[in-house]
């Protein structure tokens, strides 16, 4: 049986990533860090929790990354555990750049020294082409423009270092946005769709946002977490832009999510300038031509499916609180 451990399990991707994993027949690992409140509920949600092992890891902690790899001896090791909210980057610049920047090496140093052989995959991000000319490709100049964008690009060229330097199996997914029911609610589809939910219940009767004009490829993290795997599984290591070739702006979300439940949106969203970025990232496209082309990877679903998925769990959740409580309760 392969044995995966994969980092940052309690975040969006790893509850997605480790529900693929188990269907594929891996022994998944799941790390995660010690909290005063438990934090499991994406993994209730998507009832995979009783089928992995969770071990403690924290990228801050060279020991804890060590002791995780030599107890589960994995195959391979998927890096998803960062600081990934851009917004907080800018406050928490130095924390942000210890745990998605300098964790990345604490992990390959690690990997070299029990055991080179482990394929390690990094979760790059599309942050890092900043404000650089669209569509962005595996050969567009990085721009990086936050906090976080600098600290993701520092850990995607170390693992390209280490690949070349030390021959190690080590990719790097260069991921859009993605987003799906169970993503954080500071990100700006999720608040947009709870927003929405909220409103339609009754409960808030207007959405306060930043910038309505920044445009993004957004897909799902379903079909995302796909492309990870499909990366370690190739003969060679290399990095690959994951994408939809397909880019909106916020104002076009708002647009669609409104629309699900019959209303306007120019009836409810207004900005507010406590969530506009000092620097903001406008306009990100991807081109996916090489994951398609090398990997067979393409996205399976759409831009209005996608909104119309997140619109009808956060309305659900409102309807229904009683099922989504006893949903959550399983956690405690
Ligand atoms: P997420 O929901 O914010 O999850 C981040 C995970 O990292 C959480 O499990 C978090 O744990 C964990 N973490 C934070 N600090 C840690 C530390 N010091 N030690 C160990 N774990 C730590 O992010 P996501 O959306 O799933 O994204 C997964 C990865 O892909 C991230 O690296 C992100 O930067 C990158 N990425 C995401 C996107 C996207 O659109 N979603 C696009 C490109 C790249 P807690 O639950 O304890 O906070
Ligand atoms: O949803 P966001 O916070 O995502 P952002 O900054 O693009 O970062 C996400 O995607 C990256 C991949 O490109 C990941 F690497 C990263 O970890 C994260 O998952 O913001 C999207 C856009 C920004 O331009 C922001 O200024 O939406 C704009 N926006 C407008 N109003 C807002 C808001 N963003 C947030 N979070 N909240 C608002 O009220």
């Amino acid at each position: 049986m392969r044995k995966a451990l994969i980092t940052g399990i309690t975040g969006q991707d790893g509850a997605y990533l480790a529900k693929f994993l188990v269907s594929k027949g891996y022994k998944v690992y799941g790390g995660y860090r010690r909290s005063s409140t438990r934090n499991f509920w994406r993994l209730h949600y998507l009832d995979v929790k009783k089928d992995i092992e969770l071990i403690p890891l924290d990228l801050l902690d060279q020991t804890s990354i060590m002791s995780a790899i030599k107890y589960c001896e994995p195959d391979e090791i998927y890096n998803l555990a960062a600081q990934s909210f851009v917004g907080v980057s800018f406050d928490e610049a130095i924390a942000t750049g210890e745990i998605s920047g300098l964790g990345v090496t604490r992990i390959l140093d690690s990997i070299r020294f029990i055991n080179p052989k482990i394929k390690f995959y990094q979760a790059s991000t599309s942050e890092m082409f900043g404000n650089a000319p669209q569509p962005q490709s595996e050969k567009t100049p990085f721009e990086p423009a936050s906090p976080y964008a600098a600290a993701k690009l520092y850990g995607h060229w170390v693992n390209k270092n280490y690949r070349e330097g030390y021959n190690m199996f080590t990719c790097s997914g260069i991921l859009f946005n993605h987003e799906s029911p169970i993503r954080g609610i500071e990100f700006v589809t999720k608040k947009i769709t709870d927003g929405v939910a909220r409103i339609k219940m009754g409960y808030n009767k207007e959405l306060l946002l930043g910038n309505l004009e920044a445009k993004r490829d957004w897909g799902f993290a379903g079909d995302y977490v796909e492309a990870m795997w499909a990366m370690l599984q190739n003969d060679t290591p290399d990095d690959y832009v994951v994408a939809t070739g397909e880019s909106h702006s916020v104002r076009e979300f708002c647009e669609e999510a409104f629309a699900v439940v019959g209303l306007d949106y120019k009836n409810y969203v207004k900005t507010d300038k406590r969530f506009f970025r000092p620097v903001d990232v406008n306009y990100l496209l991807g081109d996916p031509t090489k994951i398609k082309t090398t990997i067979g990877w393409g996205p399976k679903t759409s831009f209005k499916d996608l909104v119309k998925m997140m619109v009808l769990a956060d309305v659900e959740k409102y309807e229904n609180p009683m099922t989504h409580s006893q949903q959550f309760l399983k956690h405690i």
